[in-house]
């Protein structure tokens, strides 16, 4: 007799929202919260800027460099490709990844500036699709208030007013759409929720997805 063994996996969590919505704070509390928990659990982020196409990803954000939209456009998607195995690997040994953002991204930012939407998630085809995203919503004035923004190439409003347009093209009911504009306990709470449901559909042996799906 054997013991029945259901291979338990980790989730894939993606966070998504504007400049300065509140996502990399929300990022890496969930994780403190999963591992308070005693979750198996790692916060990525992309870009990447450690890695080799992560610098001239900066270079190009810091204004440091010029280059073609379309190029930009393959850069980021390519930093998402080279930790796709990684991210893979981690998943199917169970630990739970939250990710600062993720391929949705990659297509609502090009999109904003007039690439086509389809051309934008091509490149984005084959890699693993999340088990879970969760949209800090907020609007782009609001977001824009909160401390204003950095010096970085997209942080300025009319550009981020198009970005919010362009993941309202996006997203579908899957997504979760949490109030960001809560005080940060409200919208940590929020979050932590959905999560929990989400990580145990995922030990209980749903199956890892491709994007687009
Ligand atoms: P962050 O490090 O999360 O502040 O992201 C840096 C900036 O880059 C931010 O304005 C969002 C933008 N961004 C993130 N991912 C992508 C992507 O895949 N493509 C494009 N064009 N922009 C992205
Ligand atoms: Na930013
Ligand atoms: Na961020």
């Amino acid at each position: 007799l054997r013991a029945c063994n259901i291979e338990s996996r980790g989730a894939l969590i993606v966070l998504e929202g504007l400049d300065r919505c509140g996502k990399t704070s929300q990022s890496s509390r969930l994780v403190s919260y999963m591992e308070g928990l005693g979750h198996s659990v790692e916060l990525l982020r992309f870009p990447d800027r450690t890695t080799n196409v992560g610098q001239m990803i900066s270079a190009y954000l810091l204004n440091q460099s010029e280059l073609d939209d379309h190029t930009i456009h393959l850069l980021f998607s390519a930093n998402r490709w080279e930790k796709r195995s990684m991210m893979e690997t981690k998943l199917k040994a169970g630990t739970t990844l939250i990710v600062d953002r993720y391929s949705y991204s990659g297509v609502a930012f090009s999109s904003a500036k007039g690439v086509d939407l389809e051309w934008c998630k091509a490149p984005e085809i084959g890699l693993l699709a999340p088990d879970l995203v969760l949209y800090l919503d907020m609007r782009p004035e609001k977001a824009a208030e909160r401390g204003g923004y950095g010096d970085e190439r997209y942080e300025h409003l009319e550009f981020q007013k198009k970005v919010a347009q362009c993941y309202q093209i996006l997203h579908d009911p899957s997504w979760k759409m949490v109030d960001a504009c809560q005080p940060m306990e409200d919208v940590q709470k929020q979050l932590q929720e959905i999560v929990l449901d989400h990580v145990l559909a995922c030990q209980k042996g749903k199956p890892l997805s491709l994007l687009w799906s």
